[in-house]
């Protein structure tokens, strides 16, 4: 199939943050259309009809017909009479950046959980935008702004969607109940919770993906989560358990990634799965280093990060990709901020290290006599937590084992002196 020929337009207003069209042509890219051109407009404010100005729109509109555009895609939220007036004079498809979104959203939903919730951002979005859509310029003819999750076909009438909300958001409360008892069971065994969080294409699944594979890790089980060099590459929020290098497990979650206008449509629509991070003991903000727009996409994520949970979780700031700066594996550490390569896999170990002692507290080797009555306890601890020196004799065994300072009084009574 052709890919639709989209034009990129924004509107620079003076003293705010520059418009990223590169950003824009990546998220047209992962909507399945192909950037033919871009215009920016630098103006004072917005224009109320066109929201851009009517010299510009008319400009647009001859691009259209030169270059052979299907479809106009603005880096912004527009009103449906906005649309509407642009589509009139340009004569090709007008798409916002909270449509296309959307409609990459709705591409990637693959659960049942996370094609509910694209459908009701997208109905939410259209709700007060029915009016504006040039009935010339139908949508229902397919490509971009116009795809429902499982390629459904979005509805188009107002009391039918207004019917369809209400639907949809009962049976998202059902999820959340099925959310909420696993999540009640996982406290239940106090396996603390780690949060995965960061801009999209981050290198967050890519993350999870190392953590499972790290040195310390428990057969069988975990299965690898979806990583892929394209926006919005996850959708839903996946669960991992891992074990950390003092023996005891956590579960790190991998989720949606954030971008810088993310729309409220959908940071509504998935509060479900956006909520999982509110019940982490430990954030992990992942950054990728080579960003060029680094300190603007940090800032998005910590303002979403705090919108999302509303209370103080304690982050770990951890700078991803470094492999693309230096050539050397070389380990690093600089004011508690962690540097690292999820796909090479560089200093996984070291920020498992930093989770662990975030979460369980410092740990020290002891020596331990335990005798042949408790030798399930010894059991247990080669099992579990990291073991040397161990020797049997008539009355037991002696080992060397490293524990958590918040364990060691368990161990008292079988502990010798403390090793440092
Ligand atoms: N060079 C390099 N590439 C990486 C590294 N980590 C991830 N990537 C690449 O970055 C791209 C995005 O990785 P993902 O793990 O899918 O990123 P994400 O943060 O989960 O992205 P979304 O789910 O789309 O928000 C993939 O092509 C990865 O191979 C890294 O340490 N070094
Ligand atoms: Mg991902």
């Amino acid at each position: 199939m052709e890919k639709e020929r989209c034009l990129l337009v924004a509107v620079q207003l003076s003293g705010e943050e520059e418009n990223d069209m590169e950003e824009l042509g990546e998220l047209v890219e992962a909507a399945g259309g192909e950037v033919i051109s871009s215009v920016v407009q630098n103006r004072q404010s917005v224009d109320n009809r066109l929201y851009a100005g009517h010299g510009k729109i008319e400009e647009i509109a001859n691009y259209v017909k030169e270059l052979d555009i299907d479809t106009i895609i603005f880096n912004d939220e527009l009103s449906g009479s906005q649309i509407r007036n642009i589509e009139e004079i340009v004569e090709a498809k007008v798409i916002d950046r909270t449509n296309l979104i959307l409609d990459i959203f709705a591409k990637r939903a693959l659960t049942k959980e996370g094609q509910l919730q694209v459908e009701l951002a997208q109905l939410k979005y259209s709700l007060p935008r029915l009016i504006g859509v040039n009935k010339n310029l139908s949508r229902l003819g397919g490509g971009i702004g116009t795809r429902g999750p499982g390629e459904q076909k979005l509805e188009i009438d107002r009391r039918r969607i207004k019917e369809k909300i209400t639907d949809i958001q009962n049976q998202l409360e059902v999820l959340e109940k099925v959310r909420e008892t696993k999540r009640k069971k996982r406290m239940k065994d106090q396996v603390p919770i780690i949060s995965i969080v960061g801009y999209t294409n981050a290198g967050k699944s890519t993350l999870l993906n190392a953590l499972m594979d790290n040195e310390y890790k428990e057969e069988g089980e975990n299965k690898k989560v979806f990583a892929h060099d394209m926006l919005f590459a996850t959708l839903d929020t996946e669960l991992r358990r891992v074990r950390l290098p003092g023996g005891r497990s956590a579960v790190f979650s991998d989720t949606v990634g954030f971008i810088k206008k993310l729309p409220t449509q959908i940071v509504e629509a998935f509060k479900g799965t956006l909520e999982e991070i509110k019940y982490a003991e430990l954030i992990i903000h992942l950054i990728d280093i080579n960003d060029e727009n680094l300190m603007v996409h940090k800032e998005t994520t910590t303002e979403l990060i705090e919108k999302i949970i509303g209370r103080e979780i304690p982050v770990l700031t951890v700078y991803n990709k470094v492999d693309k700066i230096l050539d050397e594996k070389t380990s690093f550490l600089n004011n508690g901020i962690i540097y690292i390569s999820a796909k090479y896999k560089y200093n996984i170990n070291m920020l498992l290290e930093a989770v662990d002692t975030k979460i369980n507290g410092i740990k020290n080797f002891y020596d331990l006599k335990i005798p042949n009555e408790q030798i399930k306890t010894y059991y247990w601890l080669y099992e579990n937590r990291a073991t040397e020196n161990v020797e049997f004799d008539g009355d037991g065994v002696s080992l060397r084992v490293l524990l958590y300072e918040n364990e060691k009084d368990k161990y008292e009574n079988f502990i010798g002196e403390k090793d440092e």
